[in-house]
């Protein structure tokens, strides 16, 4: 087939281009205008026989459930998101023979670095089917800094095999966006992507709410999770 005069044929070529370029603006805009913002308060359950005077929860396994007293909540955005840039460093510290922090929530594909920085051997293992490890007996001078890298979403239970009453609990979760709530339940995330996902709040191993939400770029949506 013989082509026809150079102009049709130069727009047919242009057009795919065009939309390419509108594509990939598009996108870029996408991820500039992560500017939502959803705000609220999760219902808790009442404290068992919490210090009022604590402000540092402790992490409490109760009919094999296991939860954070006073009880606090993990705030997260579910839905598809662009995988991370560079792999997540965070850390698990061992100080006065207990875990700081106790309630660790991150990103699947972070890696959890458990500096001891105490005088004394620490021991820290999981028994969690979602990451089983055991770091064995480390000291504070230990380098490089004992660590693992959490790969799959969910709930890890961290304890130190020479310290019983040491407990921590990570959670793992396949988005970037994340908080803990205040004791009093309330939340704020921001930098939000505008789009429709599922906001969902862990309250212990057995407990999570969720509901659907709607967000607008440059709007703070009130949401609570009851
Ligand atoms: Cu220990």
């Amino acid at each position: 087939m013989k082509l026809p005069t150079s102009l049709p044929r130069a727009r047919t070529l242009r057009l795919p281009l065009l939309a390419a370029i509108v594509l990939a603006s598009t996108a870029t805009n996408h991820a500039q205008n992560a500017t939502a913002v959803v705000e609220g308060t999760v219902a808790l359950p009442a404290g068992r026989n919490a210090p009022v005077v604590s402000q540092r929860y402790e992490i409490v396994s109760r009919g094999g459930v296991v939860a954070p007293n006073p009880p606090v909540a993990i705030v997260y955005l579910e839905g598809e998101f662009a995988p991370a840039k560079e792999a997540a460093v965070t850390q698990m510290q061992q100080r006065d023979l207990d875990f700081e922090p106790r309630l660790l929530a991150i990103r699947t594909g972070t890696r959890v670095e458990f500096p001891n920085l105490d005088d004394v051997y620490h021991n820290v293992f999981s028994y969690s089917p979602t990451k089983r490890f055991d770091l064995g007996r480390f000291r504070a001078d230990e380098t490089p800094v004992p660590g693992q890298v959490f790969e799959r979403p969910g709930l890890v239970t961290i304890r130190c095999d020479i310290h019983d009453h040491m407990r921590a609990v990570i959670l793992v979760l396949d988005t970037p966006y994340f908080v803990v709530t205040g004791t009093d339940g309330r939340f704020r995330l921001e930098g939000l992507p505008a789009g429709r996902y599922l906001l969902k709040a862990w309250i212990d191993s057995r407990t999570t709410l969720e509901r659907e939400v709607i967000l607008e770029s440059g709007a703070t949506l009130q949401a609570d999770l009851r």
